[in-house]
């Protein structure tokens, strides 16, 4: 028997604002970029209760394996960085595996964390949810008011079925529930693939390789045009942890960084900061994607959490990483 169930299926008795250092907190995709900065960061705040289970250990897209994990485990509070992601390429080529493993692993965790009675629980987006042409910067109220960016619309609307789940075990059954929407993500333990990557790792490793090779020009995809606002792991994951102290309401709620880049702007960074001294070649036969995607932070501001990374510091700290982890033997 899930040893909370009885108390907290009643309405109304799941508050439990603040993190217990003793609480057996369970982060759901910890060897991802999300997942594992939430890890460091809670090691870095003396919890010691945390609960991972690699791939290999726990299928998070197979029900009944979730469930056994949380009669197992019953943890206090879960982090929810589980997903299938991508960027912009690998979302266009997979929007099935998008689509479907993402609806999994988020139903089942959700399904089966209240079920076993989980004290709270926070389930992480993606600004993509918004619609294509929402009005800059992009609030939360902006949310199913238009049509999708057609290059990840499967992952939004994955991500919008997760937070409408959220929603609706917070309103029908009382259950402390929260869902937060990162703006664009970079930092260590990102994925590095050229095809599957986002652009900011994408790039260092072309740039990287560029000028190892000694090579005159990179390509970057698109017209460089698009905007796009770039917020370090740390600081999401320092976010995660400040909402589940503060944070309570069903909405979700934006996490980003307050300011943002043009593409082109931002190759010339990792261009500058990896020490590649060649030219840029746009290659306009790779989408652009949305436009634009600056994220309206201001609740999140207005209740005292900012973000201390910045994107200069962030791009030559996760350069390093990238050298010690990634490029190691490429240099
Ligand atoms: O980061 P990214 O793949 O995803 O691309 P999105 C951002 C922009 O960078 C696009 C351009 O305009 C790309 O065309 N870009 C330039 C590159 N060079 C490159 C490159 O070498 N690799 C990549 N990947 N892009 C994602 C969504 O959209 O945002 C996801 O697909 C998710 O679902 C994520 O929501 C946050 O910002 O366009």
């Amino acid at each position: 028997m899930r040893k909370r169930s009885s108390i907290f299926a009643m309405a109304g008795t799941t508050c439990q604002s603040v993190v217990n250092k003793s609480d057996v907190i369970y982060v759901a995709g910890h060897r991802g970029l999300v997942g594992s900065a939430i890890v460091r960061r809670l090691e870095l705040g003396g919890f010691s209760n945390i609960v991972v289970r690699g791939r290999s250990e726990l299928d998070l897209t197979d029900s009944g394996s979730v469930g056994a994990f949380f009669d197992e485990t019953s943890p206090d509070r879960v982090f929810l960085a589980a997903a299938r992601v991508g960027g912009i390429a690998a979302n266009d080529a997979y929007p099935v595996e998008f689509l479907l493993e993402n609806l999994k692993i988020q139903n089942n965790v959700l399904e089966h964390a209240h079920r076993s009675g989980v004290g709270k629980l926070l389930f992480l987006g993606s600004s993509c949810i918004y619609p294509r042409m929402a009005p800059q910067p992009i609030a939360e109220n902006s949310l199913l008011t238009g049509p999708l960016e057609k290059t990840n619309q499967a992952y939004a609307i994955a991500k919008i079925a997760g937070l409408k789940l959220v929603e609706a075990y917070h309103t029908q059954y009382s259950r402390e529930f929260i869902s937060a929407m990162p703006t664009n993500l970079y930092g260590p333990h990102d994925n590095f693939d050229l095809e599957t990557s986002h652009v900011l790792p994408a790039l260092l490793r072309k740039f990287h390789e560029a000028k190892t090779a000694g090579a005159d020009s990179v390509e970057v995809w698109g017209t460089g045009k698009p905007l796009r606002e770039f917020l370090h792991v740390d600081d999401l994951a320092d976010a995660c942890v400040f909402l589940m102290d503060n944070y309570s309401e069903p909405e979700l709620i934006n996490v980003g960084y307050g300011d943002e880049i043009s593409i082109g702007n931002l190759a010339r960074l990792i261009a500058a900061t990896v020490g590649f001294g060649g030219t840029l070649e746009f290659n306009t036969s790779r989408p652009d994607g949305t436009p634009r995607k600056l994220m309206d932070s201001s609740r999140l501001f207005a209740m005292g959490w900012k973000p201390s990374v910045t994107l200069e510091d962030g791009i030559a700290s996760t350069y390093s990483w990238a050298l010690d982890h990634e490029f190691a033997g490429n240099s």
